[in-house]
């Protein structure tokens, strides 16, 4: 699993963009994946919630996930991979992971950061298919 990262984007709307052809297949390998334009997903974060929480996205496609948060840091893990990242607090610019889901299902993600009362129930759902 390839995770990057970066500390580039500006704004924190919420939206969903599937972007450029991607395979039909989802047993199209790791660098046929990499090499397709990556869905984006942005997700605005705050105590306690992530939104979206659930999204859609296609298994075996790289998928780039862009975080915000509007308050305190938090962090963003997908369980069961290794993906966990820190979201700067806010005005420190946002971060951005990418990643394949491997097989289609549904992979749980929380924050990996405690920020408070509520940080156990930070979760939500990313869904391949
Ligand atoms: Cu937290």
């Amino acid at each position: 699993m390839v995770v990057l990262m970066t500390h580039m984007f500006t704004r924190f709307n919420v939206l969903l963009v599937l972007a450029g052809t991607l395979a039909a297949s989802t047993g199209a390998s790791l660098a046929t994946a990499l090499q397709e334009k990556p869905q984006v997903v942005e997700i605005f974060v705050e105590r306690f919630s992530f939104t979206p929480s659930e999204f859609r996205v296609k298994a075996g496609a790289p998928v780039e996930i862009r975080l915000r948060s509007d308050d305190t840091d938090h962090g963003f893990r997908i369980v069961g991979t290794d993906v966990n990242v820190t979201i700067p607090k806010r005005g420190k610019g946002g971060v951005t992971v990418t990643f394949v889901p491997p097989q289609p299902g549904r992979y749980v993600f929380e924050c990996s950061k405690l920020c408070g009362a509520g940080h156990s129930f930070m979760r939500g759902t990313l869904i391949a298919e």
